[in-house]
């Protein structure tokens, strides 16, 4: 018997986009994937008209950090349910956070946890990156394979940060890990010597505020660990992706590293194409607490260089380093109600929301990039460093029905139009040319300028092997 509607739903006239190609077709739905494109499908119990407007994969947020533990008072001000809301209003369908482990603490505890911290909260589907804090032999012999056989294929490893960093000869055994199982590793590049010294100075000379953060960490402290970074990975002879790239002095390490040969992936984030270090303030008012995060946000030049990155090839990855913190708070970058010392203002800005707008208004409308491009960054490509694709990241017969449907408008941003629960957005007053007018996740439409999502309808995904990386036998 012929059903009157073969399909759940059917998103009509759509202008698709994927990371190769653009084209005209309906997208049809069922249990959750698309399981037809082509013109004139039949009918869906559920349908809506895109009406010629451009169709993007929804996005993959696959750095961004939310409920993770912090040391006290610090908190991070969005969870599971806020973070996966704000990213669903801003077109993003999957998040990859961090279960960061504590140094003495199991991996599995850590991974436990941080399963407990989103169980029954997402809105949108999630996988878990590892943070490596350390290293036993523990961790390195039985956890880390184990994890990595299990679904979580990708660790992040810090250079900087006293309760994170590794040094050398641990990152060297860490990073045969991940050759050993066929795990993605990213690289906190950032001197951690370097930045403590120069903090000190900036200290003793009464330098405390919060643009001084800037000063403690020039590119030069993000150049060397990067390049310590890539020395590292050509030793053990593994690809490694060094995450949010701020400027000229790490991209020139990268396109070094590539002129030679060695397998280097590279991400970057907002922050550096939208932000500059005078956000962290001209003068030695508290307000610049609101940019720090880490590297900081460099100048208009190299904003350039960016750009460019992202436009032919140097970057992979695009990412938001969503870290958010209230501005006017005791649990964020006030921490105990006080306007601290830059050292101890909490790194970190909301940007999950914002990360596609952004790009799209700047880099496709601003005629920067191409559409293909941009969803190759914002989606293709992090499902697939991430060993989520083709389920995620692209528009195709058996991958998830996420979708975004664009509407171009021009608008000034506004953190009140924003669905964290964080108390500013960096990027307020900033004029935007594009907006996700729906986001549908599993076929399910979460945004139309309304928010319909639900707490836990978003899934754990156990992740593949990357396929950015070469199988080894
Ligand atoms: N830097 C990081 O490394 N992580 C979170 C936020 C930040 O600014
Ligand atoms: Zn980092
Ligand atoms: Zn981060």
């Amino acid at each position: 018997m012929n059903t009157p509607h073969p399909f759940d739903f059917v998103l009509r006239n759509a202008r698709v986009a994927t990371a190769s190609d653009t084209f005209d077709a309906d997208i049809a739905v069922v249990g959750g994937r698309i399981v037809q494109l082509g013109t004139g499908l039949a009918g869906g119990a559920r349908e809506i008209d895109a009406a010629g407007r451009v169709v993007t994969p929804g996005g993959v947020d696959a750095h961004c950090h939310l409920d993770q533990p912090m040391a006290s008072p610090l908190r991070m001000a969005d969870d599971f349910e806020s973070g996966t809301r704000s990213a669903a209003c801003g077109g993003t369908t999957t998040v990859i956070p961090f279960a960061a482990q504590e140094k003495g603490q199991s991996l599995r505890t850590a991974v436990a946890d941080y399963h407990q911290r989103a169980e029954g909260r997402a809105h949108v589907d999630y996988a878990f990156h590892l943070i490596v804090s350390d290293p036993t032999p523990k961790v390195l012999n039985e956890e880390l394979p184990a994890l990595i056989r299990e679904g979580y294929t990708s660790f992040k490893i810090y250079m900087t940060y006293d309760d994170l960093k590794l040094d050398d000869g641990q990152i060297l055994d860490v990073l045969s890990v991940a050759r050993e199982h066929g795990a993605m590793a990213m690289i906190h590049a950032e001197n951690a010597d370097c930045i403590e010294w120069l903090t000190r100075k900036l200290e003793a000379a009464g330098r405390t505020a919060p643009r001084f953060h800037a000063h403690s960490r020039p590119m030069l402290v993000e150049r060397e660990a990067t390049h310590r970074a890539i020395a590292l990975s050509q030793l053990v002879d593994v690809p490694i992706l060094i995450v949010h790239v701020s400027g000229r002095e790490a991209v020139e390490q990268i396109r070094w590293a590539r002129a030679h040969g060695l397998s280097v992936f590279a991400e970057t984030c907002p922050q550096y194409l939208f932000l500059t270090a005078a956000d962290l303030g001209l003068d030695d008012s508290y307000q610049g607490a609101r940019c720090v995060c880490s590297p900081p946000p460099r100048d208009k030049a190299n904003q350039e260089v960016i750009w460019n990155g992202l436009n032919d090839g140097l970057f992979t990855v695009f990412s938001s380093d969503h870290a958010p913190f209230r501005y006017d708070a005791p649990e964020g970058k006030k921490p105990g109600g006080e306007e601290v010392a830059f050292r101890h203002i909490p790194n970190g800005i909301p940007g999950l929301e914002t990360r596609l707008p952004l790009l799209y208004s700047e880099g496709v409308l601003g005629g920067r990039m191409t559409l293909n491009r941009f969803v190759e960054l914002t989606s293709t490509n992090p499902a697939k460093a991430y060993g989520l694709h083709p389920r995620k990241g692209t528009i195709a017969v058996g991958s998830d029905a996420d979708l975004v449907v664009w509407e171009e408008r021009e608008f000034v941003l506004r953190n009140t139009d924003l669905h964290h629960n964080v108390d500013y957005t960096p990027y307020e007053g900033q004029r935007l040319r594009a907006w996700p007018a729906l986001t549908i996740a599993g076929g399910e439409l979460l945004w139309d300028g309304q928010f319909h999502g639900r707490a836990g309808r978003g899934r754990f995904l156990a992740c593949d092997a990357p396929s950015l990386l070469p199988r080894r036998a």
